[in-house]
């Protein structure tokens, strides 16, 4: 279990069932991307198709018993890599124990992922205002971990037209989402080019879920 070293003036609340954990994820910074560097070297980044046919500028992979995934035949969660068809890599067990732990001091004990999505941005990749619902239970949290460059997240209300507050993120912030905030629309502003010390000229997202 994580210590509870950033607790305090580190946790900001967003919206009732929405908190900001920020630098949760620095501790273990450098393992989490050493497994990333794993993962995608065994399922690789790839840039997916919407169900409208549009190709996402965000590449994605995952970890973990399921794996989201889209195209043209829509969104959804998948067992196995539908590029290797293989199952995907499974979720190291120190990324759940840091989103259980993230869930927790959010408020959601018990949380265990069975779903990690990771997310790699390039600069000028963004993620549009959407809602994460393709998931059975929405009593189960959403953990969105950030490593590398800064980006700005959107965060909005139930509604889509609900304005969206403007939440800076930077490498090692964790965001948990949960009750009354479960569906809630977020989305990713286009990404300003940089270079993190770490993580080079790309932000990287885990983003956890227990999606059966
Ligand atoms: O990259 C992020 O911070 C958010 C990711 C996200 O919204 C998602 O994967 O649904």
């Amino acid at each position: 279990m994580m210590p509870d070293l950033f607790e305090g003036d580190a946790r900001q609340a967003l919206d009732e069932g929405a908190v900001l954990l920020r630098g949760q994820a620095l501790p273990i910074d450098t393992m989490l991307l050493a497994a990333i560097e794993t993962i995608s070297s065994q399922s690789p980044f790839r840039r997916m198709t919407t169900p409208g046919g549009f190709q996402m500028s965000v590449a994605m992979t995952n970890c973990g018993s399921v794996g989201w995934v889209t195209d043209r035949s829509g969104y959804r969660y998948a067992a196995r890599d539908p590029d290797r068809d293989t199952p995907w890599p499974a979720m190291p067990p120190q990324f759940a124990g840091l989103a259980g732990d993230a869930a927790r001091q959010a408020g959601f004990a018990g949380f265990s992922p069975d779903a990690c999505l990771i997310n790699c941005y390039e600069p000028g990749a963004r993620l549009s205002l959407h809602q994460d619902k393709d998931e059975q239970d929405y009593r189960h949290p959403v953990v969105s971990v950030s490593l590398g460059l800064p980006a700005i997240f959107q965060f909005g209300g139930l509604r889509r037209t609900d304005r969206p507050q403007r939440v800076p993120l930077r490498h090692g912030d964790i965001v948990v989402w949960g009750g009354p905030a479960r569906l809630a629309y977020h989305g990713v502003l286009a990404l300003k080019d940089g270079v993190h010390p770490l993580v080079g000229r790309r932000r990287l997202n885990l983003t956890f879920r227990k999606a059966l």
